[in-house]
């Protein structure tokens, strides 16, 4: 028997609702996009991808402001069978010069006014098509699509084909592309269309309100799959707002957000058990959401947050219940590992910790990537021999089964749901004039969670200006990694191997 079709378009677009002139998507400025819009315009751009002659597995990178067309060209890119690589629109030069290099991608879709810089940087490095793309719906991707023809037939893929490419920064600050495949997105978006009770348009339909950028994994796959896969209309915002998210409330029933977006909500007078009354479900991820944050919630809106965890390698991995039955929403938990997931928690040696215990979190399933791109070792490094992939958080499993998260074993700061990996920004620093060596270490803040705090030691001799070091670093990172503080110390702690003490430092510099 020949296999089916397991590309991922293909099972989105099977569950457009039968009514293709109904509205699919509703942008903050009223532009109206309806199913056969989404049917037509993802055809074109396919149609597009695959008259340039590219060879099977190409990537297609998108470094471009969110935005409806943005999201097309990824749906574009499942549809004619190629590999999609959105980068955060922060990134600088010589971030996108890594991306590129190491990707090496077939197509790059970038804004206009970045075009000079990013063509000649991706033509050095052998792509092949540079094409642009802006908010306002103007440049060539665009121009270049409208003379294709609206029908196209969704390209074959199996389960375990290459459908994304998603960059996450690593421990030793090379960052690394987790493969995805049209397999790991299609079932972890099955399960959560299940898990979260998502309403058919049929019955009493859900209305996602889509605010998050979509260049990572919460905003393009969880979110964009849930929505699509049910046929259920977005209301679109290619920025994030508090107080315009407060107005559309009323019109949707299911939102998203890192806990950042939350804290600022939270902060608006207008966020009322009534600017609530239509909501279904509000869903947390990304980054710890505070207990506070979850009761200040629950006090003015009547609504119970859902929490749920995830990665960039795996998508998501746990949940907090929807359903009664299913058990309690737990806050300062992020629930049970999602059917099809199975997780446990093990100690340093390896070995399986009773339940209550702290430890690793290694998880296994449908949703685990394929592995890092182009770096095998590092792909062998991070799974275990029996096949679980070592997520580099700490946590325990409480009786119930709720799972806990209480750290993290990698070296990151997670800061309004965007990673930043210190040895990264430390990288950078040490390289500037007249530095020693320095320490980036994550202490709390009341609107990110999490910021990055620089701890610099000068050269004998040298003097050193904070300000013109994060000047320095703004100069070249993506702003989200720039420390919000800069400290020069004389020397930083270490322990008997001579490591620097990062634990010692948060201690002593933390309520700064
Ligand atoms: C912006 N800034 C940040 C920042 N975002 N600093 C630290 N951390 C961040 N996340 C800084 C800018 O550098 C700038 O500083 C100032 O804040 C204002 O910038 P802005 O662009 O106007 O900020 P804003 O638009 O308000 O963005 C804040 C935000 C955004 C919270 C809306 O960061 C955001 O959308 N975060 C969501 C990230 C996300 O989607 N993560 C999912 C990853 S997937 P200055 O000094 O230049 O003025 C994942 C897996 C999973 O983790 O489980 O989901
Ligand atoms: P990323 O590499 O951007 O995919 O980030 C994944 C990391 O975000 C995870 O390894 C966790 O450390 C963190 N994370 C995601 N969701 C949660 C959550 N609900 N609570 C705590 N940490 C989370």
């Amino acid at each position: 028997m020949n296999p089916s079709n397991a590309n991922l378009f293909a099972a989105l677009h099977g569950a457009f609702p039968l009514d293709l002139d109904a509205v699919a998507i509703e942008t903050d400025s009223a532009l109206l996009y309806s199913w056969r819009d989404l049917e037509r315009a993802t055809a074109m751009l396919a149609n597009l991808l695959g008259s340039l002659g590219l060879p099977d597995g190409a990537r297609i990178a998108a470094q471009v402001e969110k935005s409806v067309e943005a999201l097309l060209l990824y749906l574009a890119t499942l549809r004619a069978g190629f590999v999609y690589l959105p980068l955060n629109t922060a990134y600088q030069s010589a971030e996108m010069a890594y991306f590129i290099s190491n990707a090496q991608p077939a197509v790059l879709v970038c804004t206009g006014q970045n075009f000079g810089w990013l063509s000649k940087l991706a033509f050095t490095a052998g792509t092949q098509y540079v094409f642009t793309l802006n908010e306002d719906r103007t440049g060539s991707l665009l121009e270049r699509a409208a003379a294709q023809p609206d029908q196209h037939t969704v390209a074959f893929r199996l389960a375990d084909d290459l459908a994304a490419i998603i960059y996450t920064s690593g421990t030793t600050g090379r960052s690394k592309g987790a493969m995805l495949t049209h397999g790991n997105l299609l079932s972890n978006a099955q399960v959560l269309k299940s898990y979260w009770g998502w309403r058919s348009p049929a019955e009493e339909g859900d209305v996602l309100l889509h605010a998050l950028p979509i260049f990572h994994v919460h905003g393009l796959f969880v979110a964009i799959h849930g929505a699509l896969l049910n046929g259920s209309k977005m209301i679109w915002l290619n920025q994030f707002d508090a107080k315009t998210v407060i107005d559309k409330l009323p019109e949707a029933t299911v939102f998203m957000g890192v806990p950042t977006l939350y804290v600022r909500l939270l902060a608006e007078p207008g966020l009322s058990r009534e600017a609530a009354r239509h909501m279904r479900l509000f869903i947390s991820g990304s980054a710890p959401l505070l207990i506070e944050t979850f009761k200040a919630w629950q006090e003015r809106t009547g609504h119970t947050i859902l929490e749920r965890y995830g990665m960039s390698e795996t998508a998501m991995l746990t949940s907090n219940p929807y359903f009664e039955a299913h058990g309690e929403r737990l806050g300062g938990t992020v629930g049970f590992p999602l059917p099809g997931v199975s997780l446990r928690v093990q100690d340093d040696a390896g070995q399986a910790l009773a339940g209550g215990e702290i430890g690793n979190i290694e998880v296994k399933g449908p949703n685990v990537f394929k592995g890092y791109w182009r770096m095998p070792e590092k792909t062998a490094e991070e799974f275990t021999l029996d096949g679980y992939f070592k997520t580099g958080d700490v946590g325990r499993i409480e009786a119930q089964g709720y799972v806990t998260i209480v750290g993290r074993s990698k070296d990151l700061i997670i800061s309004g749901g965007y990673n930043v990996y210190p040895a990264e920004v430390e990288g950078y620093i040490n390289e500037l004039p007249g530095v020693a060596e320095s320490a980036v270490i994550g202490v709390p803040h009341a609107d990110f969670g999490e910021v990055g705090m620089a701890l610099v030691v000068a050269k004998v001799g040298a003097r050193l200006d904070p300000d013109q070091i994060i000047a320095s670093l703004r100069a070249t990172l993506a702003n989200f990694k720039v420390p919000k503080q800069c400290l020069i110390v004389k020397e930083l702690p270490r322990n008997s191997m001579g490591k620097v003490q990062k634990n010692v430092l948060r201690a002593q510099f933390g309520k700064l």
